[in-house]
């Protein structure tokens, strides 16, 4: 299995992050794509290659070019105000102040209007950084293309929580959706993802939440209790040509292996029955018992039966990088899906 990759993922570092209402050192940070990077290294799973650059046109396809363009020039409008830090939203249209329907010119209130949640900011270098992510992602929907049956792409930072037209959960380009959209227009004719990240994607889930022709599967901690809290309930299934295609498994705190590996097995049976021609896997960690801002109680080598059922599906399979912040067991933990997804491709 090949990786992709971009250093440009360094250019976005914040000196800090709201977290219980203290300024804490970023959850998310460069380290983590450095552990992933030298995990992958180590166990040879294969050639680590540069991302290659395939422009803005798949980014755009479910991203709205008004949000595209803020992420690209705020940090410098923030700057140009007299703002002395970086981009720190701090007031939302919340559901008092609904009648808005496009961003004010005041940096506070376009930094509101194009975030979903105040942990994240934008640096100078948060837009390339981003872009690259995107690219990585979509290298490795080109291997896929040139007939490849896996790929793992690298990508910092993450993208799951980014919805159409709004930042947050540390992420600004919706990398699995970005994939997922550019298998379709590629010629795969229905695409799944399976996002096993421990939080609710719910940038995914809005972006194909009334299409069918992209099944949105996710297990994670039941918003009542954590991060996204606003969506990830499992009475969310779809609208429209969408609906029966979003599939939602809420598990409350202390879930461990016994309980996770039943949802992880159904949500595989469902992708089967679907006839996907194509799964994009949301991969993060941060399921791990020792996970810093988590409460499932994953073990490391829980991570080599995840591989093993995901192999099963027998489908050509996008591995990206989403979240996991136990910055000693992140490498591992990865590094073991990646690892027994292949072995198991190997022997079956
Ligand atoms: C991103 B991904 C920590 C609260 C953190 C945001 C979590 C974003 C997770 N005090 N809230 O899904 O791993
Ligand atoms: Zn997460």
């Amino acid at each position: 299995m090949e990786t992709f990759y971009s250093e440009h993922h360094s250019l976005h570092a914040p000196s800090g992050e709201l977290a219980g209402g203290v300024e804490v050192p970023p959850f998310e940070s460069p380290e983590r794509a450095e552990r992933v990077l030298a995990a992958v290294r180590a166990l040879d799973l294969g050639a680590v290659r540069a991302a290659e650059d395939f422009g803005e046109e798949a980014i755009l396809r479910v991203h709205s070019a008004d949000y595209i363009e803020f992420l690209k020039t705020i940090w410098r409008d923030w700057r140009a105000s007299g703002r002395a830090g970086d981009v720190q939203p701090t007031v939302w249209q919340s559901r008092s102040m609904p009648g808005r329907v496009a961003a004010p010119r005041d940096p506070d209130g376009r930094a509101g209007y194009y975030a979903l949640a105040g942990e994240t900011r934008i640096v100078s270098g948060t837009w390339e950084a981003a872009y690259w992510s995107a690219q990585a992602a979509l290298s490795g929907v080109r291997a896929l293309g040139g007939g490849a049956s896996s790929a793992f792409g690298l990508c910092r930072p993450p993208g799951h929580h980014a919805s159409r037209d709004q930042f947050g959960g540390y992420c600004f380009v919706n990398n699995a959706a970005v994939s997922a959209d550019a298998l379709r227009a590629m010629g795969v004719e229905r695409v799944a993802i399976l996002d096993i990240d421990f939080h609710h994607g719910n940038g995914t889930q809005q972006i194909f939440y009334e299409r069918g022709d992209v099944y949105y599967v996710s297990l994670h901690g039941d918003p009542e209790e954590t991060f996204p809290n606003f969506l990830g309930y499992a009475d969310e299934t779809g609208r429209g040509d969408g609906e029966g295609f979003n599939l939602n498994f809420p598990y409350p705190s202390g879930t461990a292996w016994n309980l996770w590996q039943g949802g992880l097995n159904e949500a595989c049976r469902v992708i089967g029955e679907y006839g996907a021609g194509a799964l994009v896997v949301s991969l993060g960690v941060d399921t791990f018992h020792n996970d810093p801002i988590s409460f499932f109680r994953l073990r490391s080598d829980d991570y080599l039966e995840v591989g093993r059922i995901l192999s099963r599906l027998r489908l050509p399979t996008l591995f990206l990088l989403e979240g996991g912040y136990d910055l000693e067991a992140l490498g591992l933990n990865v590094g073991n899906v990646l690892r027994s997804f292949e072995e198991e491709s190997r022997l079956s």
